[in-house]
């Protein structure tokens, strides 16, 4: 009996967690001897009203599911800035290996697609200051590491969420909430404690919105503090919050006045892309939660694009309509995404300075094995970061 309505790594895997029509599917494919039939399945997207791009990811969670079946995969690195209608992966092999594991697969890339490629557009606005995910309670705990992990490889400084930095190898990063605050009845009181406590390697980050004013309580905290402290968190009620801009132009202004201007600022709650816009020049650092656990959805989808046939030993494109038929590669010259979408085979073009094109589908499972190291989430994330340097700002949605 489970505890909690999660499914198991094992049910995942075996393909349990799938829509019934494709276990029919299956059944009627065998009984017809058509699930040894070889079809190319090629898996891309359509972005948000207003995306120029999106961050390929999931895909190590992905590539679990083919292991030990008799297909190939090809997909784009983890981490790959894309554009709509690009081929993201394409499945090769007999219907019958995989079929059932597209529920999940397309569940794992859209899902991390999303929050990855919101948390690299909010990272983008953000001009290089620090932003860290917050949004672990806005989320079912089950996938509290998998969110972690999607905004961190999507170019996002840390993680609050104590088991997702500890599977990503980084240290969780927070401040303090309000409750500590609370239960000391006194702000004072409350951050000395903290002071007292914590082990060094934390930073002094004082949480300075609870009982009294923005302006009030960072000045105590730095005459609380002095030079300890690292930085006051600003998480003002929305209650309150009649021009953030305002308040946080008067904590900087009173904290520079006083001699506190090594005290940096950070700001949480309600945080989306025009919010960081409108503060990135006075604070340095945001904590965001709701906006990146529940992105705009990048809707991806897989289509059989190809089929295999065994008398002319020749694949041959096929495809519902409204997708283009055949598989496809993508190409693309750098810096940018100056990006060539052609056919399965074709040659890499040539880019303006003379070189060739990135080929950026690459094998990762050949015969249900995997051969190619798959990079770490820090990699990934550097890689993120630096694609994200070559395209321009997005427009704040
Ligand atoms: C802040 C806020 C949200 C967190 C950050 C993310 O937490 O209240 O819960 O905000 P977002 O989802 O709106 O982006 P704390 O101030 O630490 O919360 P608490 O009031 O529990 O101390």
């Amino acid at each position: 009996m489970r505890k909690l309505y999660i499914a198991s790594e094992d049910e995942i895997l075996s393909g349990e967690v799938t829509d019934i029509y494709f276990i029919r599917t299956k059944e009627i494919l065998k009984k017809y001897d058509l699930d040894k039939v070889k079809v190319r399945a090629e898996v891309h997207a359509s972005l948000p009203k207003g995306y120029e791009w999106g961050v390929f990811t999931g895909l190590e969670e992905a590539l679990k599911l083919f292991e030990g079946k008799e297909i190939n995969v090809y997909a784009l690195p983890e981490g790959t800035l894309f554009k709509p209608d690009e081929p993201l992966m394409i499945i090769e092999g007999p219907i019958g290996e995989f079929v059932e594991l597209e529920t999940s697969l397309l569940g794992i890339l859209r899902h991390y697609t999303s929050v990855s490629t919101k948390a690299a557009r909010i990272k983008r606005l953000s001009w290089n200051k620090t932003v860290l995910f917050f949004g672990l309670r806005a989320a079912h705990p089950a996938i509290g590491p998998m969110l972690d992990r999607a905004t961190y490889i999507g170019g996002l400084d840390g993680v609050s969420g104590v088991l997702g930095a500890k599977l990503l190898g980084i240290k969780p990063m927070g401040t303090m909430p309000h409750t500590l605050i609370i239960v000391f009845e006194d702000p004072v009181k409350a951050w000395k404690a903290f002071d007292e406590v914590m082990p060094s390697d934390v930073p002094r980050i004082a949480l300075t919105d609870t009982f009294y004013d923005e302006r009030m309580e960072s000045l105590m905290a730095a005459k609380a503090l002095g030079s300890k402290l690292f930085g006051v968190r600003l998480d003002t009620p929305r209650s309150r919050r009649g021009n953030m801009k305002s308040i946080v132009q008067e904590v900087r202004w009173a904290l520079d006045l006083a001699g506190y201007k090594h005290v940096k600022i950070f700001v949480s709650g309600g945080i989306n892309e025009k919010e960081i816009v409108e503060l990135r020049d006075l604070v340095d650092g945001f904590g965001v939660g709701t906006s990146i656990a529940f992105p705009p959805s990048v809707d991806i989808s897989m289509d059989v694009v190809e089929k295999y046939d065994e008398k002319s030993g020749k694949w041959y494109p096929i495809s519902k309509r409204g997708k283009l038929p055949g598989a496809k590669k993508l190409f693309r010259c750098r810096p940018g995404l100056n990006d060539y979408v052609l056919p399965w085979g074709s040659e890499a073009p040539v880019c303006r300075d003379g070189s060739r094109a990135e080929d950026l589908l690459v094998k990762y499972i050949e015969d249900g094995r995997l051969v190619r190291k798959l990079p770490t989430a820090k990699e990934i994330r550097e890689y993120v970061l630096k694609q994200l340097s070559e395209v321009p700002e997005p427009k704040p949605i």
